[in-house]
């Protein structure tokens, strides 16, 4: 640690996991230290997989030039999963070892060491070894993180193989979840990436120094009370709620939608299904005519591959040349990487047509944009039961996952009306973008659990 007039300051080193949707937590977290004087070693692993990760790494360092940067390199390995961001994210944890004196070679000394909850199982012996205080940023919901840390209970007791759909899975006397919102790798008989990594990582975090999850006390108050009140594990790791972990000032004001200025305040859907989900070309081609029939205005992010810089397509290519035409009366059409936080922050924008990836979720909540949820893999349905049971959006549950059915645009202009006509819902979001507001400003329960974080940072 680094030492002030001479009082210590906190020296803190993080280290992202792959695909913007682990890493943009991070960059946010790495600012707001910043903001209260933390001292902060930003450690980079390279490559990246995607364009869009390393062009946000170098706006945050040239934002932040405080942000010190160490260049993590990747030894190669072999590719197991037909997920380039799960391939990665093995990568790294293979070239773990190369973590160690990376680590012990900062000045001045580290106080904590904070990772990714996908990385913990690699990680955490390492921080172990040189006795350095490890914490996990969980980059999903507090109830996906129930199913996390009750994961190697419920797999070894075959618990989840026996239920139905709909039965809701019991550990000990707490019911945890419909088995119908697990990610569907979970309940695989075979193996998968997503199995192995809930076990070893899951197993691991209750060794950790404490977790950090991108959410707020007011949002999530059940799914964290069952947590730390011992119900899902008997001896939790401390669970500290620090978001909805706000945007930093250079993330803003590049936008490229002058399109939104002319709109009337409320009446444009946003629809984005995240960084990294590609939906098949004839869901594609119905949602167009979806949101053509629906009479919203509409801003479109089509996404054609799971990987930026493989997606050589053009968008006329993806949507067809007719419906190209119709999309233009009343939308707007992208087929890039576009700054969400810029769209979702203007006055013109009510709605948020959502895969509900858990940044997405905060970052609407942080705005007070309803959601039409639309999950189509991994945590998304836990994720989207949450919008739901709080009351900022509506989610049509026959929709199923991703490449279950087709989901015809009739039905999907229905569903975004009744969104965008609800005026209570509009309301109730409005009613939560003020208690984001509250939860991270001065005394607020996620201004409170970072300030207790670093003041033990401090002393360290
Ligand atoms: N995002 C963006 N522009 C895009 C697509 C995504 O800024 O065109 C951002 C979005 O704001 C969020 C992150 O990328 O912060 C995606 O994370 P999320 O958890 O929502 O979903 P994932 O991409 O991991 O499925
Ligand atoms: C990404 C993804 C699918 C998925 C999840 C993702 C989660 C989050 C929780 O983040 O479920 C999680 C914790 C530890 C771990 C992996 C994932 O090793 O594409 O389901």
């Amino acid at each position: 640690m680094s030492s002030s007039g001479g009082r210590k300051l906190a020296h803190v080193a993080l280290l992202p996991s792959a695909g913007m949707g682990h890493l943009t937590p991070f960059l946010r977290l790495a600012a707001l230290l910043v903001a209260r004087n933390v001292q902060v070693t930003f450690i980079t692993p390279h490559p990246t997989v995607s364009l869009t990760e390393s062009r946000a790494l170098s706006t945050l360092f040239a934002s932040f030039p405080q942000i010190k940067q160490k260049q993590f390199h990747l030894l190669q390995a072999e590719k197991n999963s037909f997920d380039p961001f799960f391939n990665h994210i093995e990568l790294i944890k293979s070239s773990g070892h190369l973590l160690s004196p990376l680590l012990s070679a900062l000045t001045p000394s580290l106080s904590a060491f904070i990772t990714d909850m996908t990385l913990a199982s690699a990680v955490i012996p390492i921080t172990q070894a040189i006795s350095l205080p490890n914490y996990i940023l969980f980059t999903s919901s507090a109830k996906m993180m129930t199913l996390f840390l009750s994961y190697p209970a419920l797999a070894g007791s075959r618990a989840l193989d026996d239920l139905e759909e709909t039965d809701v899975i019991k550990i000990r006397n707490l019911e945890l979840m419909p088995k119908s919102l697990v990610p569907p790798p979970l309940l695989q008989k075979s193996d998968n990436f997503l199995k192995k990594s809930f076990m070893e990582d899951s197993e691991k975090v209750i060794e950790s120094s404490g977790i950090l999850v991108n959410t707020f006390v007011s949002f999530e108050f059940e799914s964290l009370g069952k947590i730390n009140d011992g119900e899902v594990l008997e001896r939790p790791p401390s669970v500290v709620a620090i978001g909805p972990l706000p945007p930093y000032d250079s993330e803003k004001s590049r936008l490229q939608l002058a399109w939104l200025d002319d709109q009337p305040a409320g009446s444009v859907l946003y629809v984005s299904f995240g960084s990294r989900t590609a939906l098949a070309r004839d869901q594609i081609r119905e949602l167009g005519v979806g949101l053509i029939t629906s009479g919203s205005r509409f801003v479109w992010v089509v996404k054609n591959n799971i990987v930026d810089k493989e997606d050589s397509q053009e968008l006329e290519e993806v949507i067809g040349h007719e419906l190209m035409e119709r999309v233009k009366e009343k939308g707007l059409i992208v087929k890039s990487w576009v700054q969400q936080e810029d769209i979702l922050s203007h006055p013109a924008v009510g709605g948020f047509l959502s895969h509900c990836g858990w940044n997405s979720v905060m970052e609407a909540a942080w705005n007070g944009v309803r959601i039409l949820a639309w999950p189509q893999n991994g945590d998304q349905k836990v994720n989207a039961d949450v919008v739901e049971r709080i009351g900022l959006g509506i989610w049509v549950r026959s929709w199923g996952w991703s490449g279950e059915k087709l989901v015809s645009g009739a039905e999907i202009a229905e569903r975004i009306r009744e969104c965008m006509g609800n005026e209570s819902l509009r309301i109730q979001a409005l009613g939560i973008k003020e208690d984001a507001r509250k939860a991270v400003g001065f005394g607020g329960s996620s201004d409170k659990g970072l300030t207790e974080l670093i003041s033990k940072w401090n002393q360290f």
